[in-house]
């Protein structure tokens, strides 16, 4: 139903996208898509890169008078580093550093210079997915349904994640530098940064995004490509640098037996309730009504200042990964990116559940479904 592309390097002139699918009728505002993409720029932890990038979403399709139009949305993001990077000498880069794409992408593309393979499988493209996720989150606020992220952990610091349909906690997650909603710990994270960069080190994490209040049977158990906690954990781990993804506690879940696990069905005054949640809103790849939770985790930034042992592709000899600049830690710009990937494939799913070409019939399905 939803599609998305991106193109462009990370420090070549812009950044391209382009939405296909999106219903004629919804009011975009402007200011709340660039407010996601300064979150995704921000963060305690990252490079001298975010001082020069102001990033800005530009319309060139799709939107009429602030409204989708049906059309397919077309959207650039400059890189203002592009001029400084045009100026300057750049040598031949022959060392892969370990944990990026430098090495298997230099074989498989055949190319010389790995610094081509940097440019496309930087993380600077995750600007366009947040603009994209942007406009999906949009689309689910029209019908009350709430993507909210969180950090759980940086390093070996871990936060106890808040339940987001709390608006305090929001609230504290957007002014923490960390984004964490337990302010006590986001001290300790910022702390753990500090000494991460001054031990020339870089640090993970983990975070989580909840989705709130979207309707039973979005997904479907009857196809593996249709299962929604599938198709989320693809979305997820397509996110540079995240290696897991679990649906709720599931790592935890898998060390408990299956009696403490399953979420109880209850009656209740309208149908039933569940106590708990420890299914993370997802069962056999359905919505079942709960909130759905998903929790990522990111690999340290592979560029560390401490050069790793690597070789010359061009001699084979040993020789010390190349260190330009970059970020100490990257995990609370991933969970933004993780909740425009998460509303996308939300959007996705509703949209394929309710069918229509604009908000408004949209609205009369939905109206009819309850
Ligand atoms: C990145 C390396 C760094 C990051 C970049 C992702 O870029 P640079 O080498 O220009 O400092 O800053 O992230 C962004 C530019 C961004 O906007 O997120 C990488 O190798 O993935």
């Amino acid at each position: 139903m939803l599609r998305f592309l991106t193109a462009g390097e990370s420090h070549g002139p812009a950044l391209t996208g382009i939405l296909d699918g999106m219903p004629a009728g919804l009011e975009l505002d402007l200011e709340q898509i660039n407010a996601d993409l300064a979150r995704r720029q921000g963060g305690h932890g990252r490079s001298g890169r975010q001082r020069i990038e102001h990033d800005e979403a530009i319309f060139l399709g799709g939107v009429e008078a602030g409204k989708t139009t049906g059309a397919p949305i077309a959207i650039r993001i400059e890189n203002l580093d592009y001029p400084r990077q045009q100026a300057r000498e750049k040598p031949v880069l022959t060392v892969p550093r370990p944990g990026h794409a430098d090495l298997a992408g230099a074989i498989k593309y055949r190319l010389d210079d790995m610094r081509t393979v940097l440019e496309r499988a930087s993380a600077r493209e995750t600007a366009m997915r947040v603009a994209a996720g942007a406009l999906a989150r949009m689309l689910l606020a029209a019908f009350d349904i709430v993507v909210a992220g969180q950090v759980v952990a940086i390093g070996e610091e871990e936060a106890v994640p808040a339940d987001l349909a709390d608006v305090d906690a929001r609230g504290r997650v957007r002014g923490s530098a960390v984004y964490v909603a337990d302010l006590a710990t986001g001290e300790r994270m910022v702390e753990r940064i500090d000494r991460a960069r001054q031990e020339r080190d870089t640090l993970g994490g983990i975070f989580e995004v909840q989705v709130l209040n979207a309707p039973i049977g979005l997904g479907s158990y009857v196809q593996w490509d249709r299962k929604l906690d599938g198709r989320l954990a693809q979305a997820l781990m397509s996110i540079q640098a995240i290696k897991g993804v679990e649906i709720g506690p599931a790592f935890a879940n898998a060390r408990t037996p299956g009696t403490q696990v399953h979420d109880a069905i209850r009656p209740a005054s309208e149908g039933f309730q569940r106590p708990t949640n420890r299914a993370g809103g997802l069962e056999g790849g359905v919505t079942n009504g709960q909130p759905i939770v998903v929790r990522a985790a990111m690999k340290p930034i592979s560029t560390t200042l401490t050069p790793m042992p690597s070789i010359d592709v061009r001699t084979g000899e040993p020789a010390l990964a190349h260190y330009q600049r970059s970020d100490i830690c990257a995990v609370p710009a991933a969970m933004v990116v993780g909740e425009a990937m998460v509303a996308f494939v939300i959007a996705d799913a509703l949209l394929e559940k309710v069918g229509g070409d604009s908000v408004a019939e949209m609205r009369e399905r939905l109206e009819l479904m309850r």
